[in-house]
């Protein structure tokens, strides 16, 4: 892309209203634009690094063995009369009427929906399990949205839900996508730790957070120092590595200020304790049969009988993420972006606009980077030089190029690592080698 064709708003001043790191660049890099209250545009650059990060987060569903789909975001009342949800649900759901009087509702997550949907075609414990989910928009009318994207009114989610015919098999389910969740995070450059949590109006009696940890961050956490440290596991094809998996992690300490026991967490080394902010990037629930009792959701069992469906659901903060990522990755000039994640690969910045020779090695440069993938945003714009520095450091593009007649004559462009501030001479062959083998690692 080239950036005098590109729509990329930066802002020199820092808005007054954002006071943390990710609210603050994520407006003044041209990200999104606040239309009302916690309701964002998604301008280009932002819409990019989104679409990253849900594929990302859809590669590993399919991973878990999770299918995809979509439902819409306006709902019918009547699924969450069935399941009783729809007075105990409050204020947070936007709840609206058509034109022939019927209530209907902004969706905030979707189990009554899809329990409604799964009954009216399965009926044998033989189509079981199943696990669906899609990424689509929610709606939750937060008293007090703030943080940007972080708590927003309108949000982007990745919700999956899994049907299975008892318990023991739903438990199964569970830890599919509680190690499915490990990896999404750690290819993000994460470290998400798992923590004990309240079920809150989902329901149910097995649950867990997926929090990164942040000075922001919006919950209390303690937990066990080891559990920050620990890898990702990794794609697991056997149901008793995944159940390993699990209890390694949960058999550590860790939980947020709701389920917090401080006799617990006593126990636990001092020097290995760690009270901490977190932000929750993700949340996985087992609640059993608390939608499917009430919508009479049933299969035929191996015995004959009919058996409520045992169900979960798995929500993973796709939107938020692009925030709480920065909250991670930044310093005091911009974002930082994880490769995995950056809305471009590299940048190249043209220091002498006009001049033959820097406007033919740019030209080189973005071909060889575009041929190889990389996706590079050529700033070929008449701006100072100190201007394009700022903005592609504000950015947070993980390379940059730059090119200048100095440099030139003697055959060497400038590449610059933005996590480590780097700055090395190469030749424009030697600089596309570089990035293209750190992209290929
Ligand atoms: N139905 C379940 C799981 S599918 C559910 O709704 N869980 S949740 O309420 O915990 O939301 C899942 C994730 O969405 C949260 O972990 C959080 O990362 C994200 N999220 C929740 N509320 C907001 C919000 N107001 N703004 C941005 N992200 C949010």
């Amino acid at each position: 892309m080239r950036l005098s064709n590109y729509f990329l708003p930066v802002l020199k001043e820092t808005p007054a209203d954002a006071t943390i790191a990710s609210h603050r660049f994520m407006l003044r890099a041209g990200m999104v634009k606040q239309d009302s209250a916690g309701i964002y545009i998604w301008l280009p650059l932002g819409f990019k690094v989104l679409q990253k990060i849900e594929q990302i987060v859809r590669e590993e569903q399919n991973k878990a063995g999770a299918v995809e789909m979509l439902m819409p975001t306006i709902q019918s009342a009547n699924h969450w009369k069935e399941t009783g949800r729809y007075d105990a649900y409050g204020p947070e759901m936007l709840r609206i009427t058509d034109r022939g009087d019927r209530e209907l509702l902004y969706g905030p997550t979707n189990e009554d929906m899809i329990t409604d949907m799964f009954r009216s075609y399965v009926r044998s414990y033989k189509d079981l399990p199943q696990m669906l989910y899609h990424s689509q928009w929610k709606f939750r009318d937060e008293r007090r949205p703030r943080f940007g994207v972080m708590r927003g009114r309108e949000f982007l989610m990745k919700d999956a839900y899994s049907f299975d015919i008892d318990p023991a098999a739903a438990r199964v389910s569970y830890y599919k996508q509680f190690v499915a969740y490990l990896n999404t995070y750690a290819r993000m450059g994460l470290q998400a730790v798992p923590m004990k949590a309240d079920t809150g109006p989902i329901g149910g009696d097995l649950s867990h957070e997926f929090l990164i940890l942040a000075e922001t961050g919006e919950s209390e956490v303690f937990c066990h120092k080891d559990l920050v440290d620990m890898p990702p596991p990794g794609y697991l094809d056997t149901d008793e590595a995944r159940e390993a998996v699990f209890k390694e992690r949960t058999s550590l300490y860790a939980a947020t200020d709701e389920m917090h026991d401080a006799d617990e967490f006593a126990k636990v080394p001092a020097d290995k304790q760690l009270s901490a902010r977190g932000i929750e990037v993700g949340h996985i629930f087992y609640f059993g049969d608390k939608y499917s009792a009430p919508m009479n959701a049933q299969v035929q069992g191996p015995d004959g009988k009919n058996h409520n469906i045992m169900m979960g659901s798995y929500g993973v903060g796709v939107s938020r993420l692009v925030g709480g990522i920065i909250e991670a990755c930044h310093d005091e000039n911009g974002i930082i972006w994880p490769k995995s994640v950056a809305p471009f690969g590299a940048g190249i910045i043209n220091l002498r606009k006009g001049d033959e020779a820097v406007d033919a090695a740019c030209e080189d440069i973005y071909a060889k980077l575009s041929a190889a993938n990389i996706d590079p945003l050529y700033d070929d714009k008449d701006d100072r030089g100190g201007q394009k520095f700022a903005r592609m450091d504000l950015i947070g593009l993980p390379y940059q190029i730059v090119v200048g007649p100095r440099g030139l004559k003697e055959g060497k462009v400038e590449v610059k690592t933005r996590a480590s501030g780097e700055k090395q001479d190469m030749t424009i062959e030697a600089a596309i080698n570089f990035i293209t083998g750190e992209f290929a690692e």
